[in-house]
């Protein structure tokens, strides 16, 4: 008996444990890719989604969490048509400015179990609502620690701080370092390891056998450093997306792959860097975000001479990356967008007008290329702040205070969407519906009479 035990652990320590319950599972309920489109219980899965970077923190025991908030905020997405949210797994400990405290890794190896308690929480929650998510597992930007907090931690030198110096420049270009630092790579695969392993501790499922993941994603908006990234940075960046995507496989057939990608804009603006990113088979599918005001598209305070040039850039932007999938023959999420308030004010009271009108317009785009069969499997807006509140005047994030769709490093009502916006949310809920409506109908792939509605 004894002795069973102990090759039980042995070979349980050695992640040889193969599930013997692999053959039971129920494959259908897990989201994969067919004919280059999304498909769940033998039905096309269009994604009517929302970011909620900060899900996990909400589900936390304790003083951290806001359990019973994020219960209705659930409620509230689930009844708006919101079926996926793309949410942060893991974040790093780091002194760098307007950065989340507190955080899941306080130091390699480190984890707080109470935050990865907060993630089990919220897939369990998530499952319950038939809701899935996408959990990225790192993030380019510092506000959660990311890349940055694992140069701090092997880089040899400390890590420049953007929101001190505002030379993004630079910080972009010297972040890129990352791929390429083996200690950092090490860790970032004992981090993937423990969370990808991880067996929830409210459901008692392991997370790889969980139906309300739809795919684990590298990081949040990865890029190869800068604009100006050389060729030999272009190339280790697609060589670490290919063998990060492939550990990832490695450890979990059961869940699609992603990357995270802003798309051009987070690709140096060179097309073939993007379709290369996406190429190897251990990405299924490929992702994109569209951010005017942050490219300098569109100013807020002059809407009316700068919204025609800023939707023309939009739609094209969106209607290449559309293409790019069907060159690859993959399906594409536009997983971020967003705008801010009229005039752009950060106060909740304030007009959403002109967001209103672009996400609208975003839709609709989507939702045409869908409708004519091209590879498109959906959206999340960015983001969902619910019933949180900004506590500070000058909108800045202080620790302690409510959590929003904005990140500490933003103004805290800069894209966020409020559960008083009550004209955006109209908007969410007709194309959301829509979007469903489509999946319900689409000739390609008719669910089996069976199978349930999406
Ligand atoms: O908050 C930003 C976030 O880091 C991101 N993309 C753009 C957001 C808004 O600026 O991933």
């Amino acid at each position: 008996m004894k002795r069973t035990f102990a090759i039980a652990a042995v070979l349980l320590v050695a992640g040889a444990w193969k599930s013997t319950r692999a053959a039971d599972l129920d494959h259908q309920a897990f989201v994969a890719v067919k004919e280059a489109r999304f498909v769940r219980h033998g039905a096309p899965y269009f994604i009517a989604g929302a970011n909620l970077w900060y899900g996990g923190y909400l589900g936390a025991p304790g003083a951290v969490g806001q359990r019973e908030r994020l219960g209705k905020e659930l409620d509230r997405l689930k009844a708006l048509g919101i079926n996926n949210l793309r949410v942060l797994a893991v974040s790093e400990k780091t002194a760098m400015k307007s950065a989340v405290s507190p955080a899941t890794t306080s130091a390699p190896g480190a984890y707080d179990e109470s935050l990865l308690r907060g993630l089990d929480f919220l897939m369990a929650e998530l499952g319950r609502r038939d809701m899935t998510a996408v959990l990225y597992l790192n993030n380019f930007w510092q506000w959660s620690g990311g890349m940055t907090q694992y140069l701090n931690w092997f880089g040899g030198t400390p890590a420049h701080d953007p929101n001190v110096s505002r030379d993004f420049e630079r910080f972009m270009r010297e972040n890129a370092r990352f791929y390429t630092n083996e200690r950092a790579q090490l860790e970032y695969r004992r981090v993937i390891a423990h969370v990808v392993q991880r067996v929830n501790t409210v459901t008692g499922k392991p997370y790889r056998e969980d139906p309300a993941i739809l795919s684990w994603q590298l990081a949040n908006e990865p890029r190869p450093g800068s604009a100006s990234a050389t060729p030999e940075e272009k190339a280790a960046y697609v060589k670490w997306i290919a063998d990060s995507a492939a550990y990832i496989r490695s450890l979990d057939p059961h869940h699609l792959v992603s990357t995270g990608s802003e798309g051009l804009a987070g690709s140096a603006r060179d097309a073939q860097l993007f379709l290369d990113a996406h190429r190897t088979p251990a990405v299924d599918y490929l992702t994109y975000h569209l951010w005017p005001k942050n490219w300098g598209w569109f100013d807020s305070k002059r809407p009316a001479e700068t919204w025609d040039g800023m939707m023309d850039k939009s739609l094209h932007y969106l209607n290449v990356h559309v293409d790019y999938a069907k060159t690859l023959g993959k399906p594409i999420v536009l997983e971020e967008f967003g705008l801010d308030r009229d005039g752009a004010s950060f106060d909740i009271k304030s007009p959403t007008t002109v967001r209103d009108r672009f996400y609208h317009e975003v839709f609709e785009l989507v939702q045409r290329r869908a409708a004519a069969g091209d590879p498109v499997a959906g959206w999340n807006f960015w983001a969902w702040g619910g019933a949180g509140r900004a506590a500070n005047a000058d909108y800045w994030w202080r620790p302690g205070n409510d959590l929003m769709g904005d990140p500490p490093q933003e103004e805290q009502g800069l894209y966020s969407v409020f559960d008083s916006d009550a004209g955006t949310l109209g908007i969410i809920g007709d194309h959301a519906r829509r979007l469903h409506a489509l999946g319900r109908t689409q000739p390609w792939l008719r669910p089996a009479a069976s199978a349930a509605a999406p």
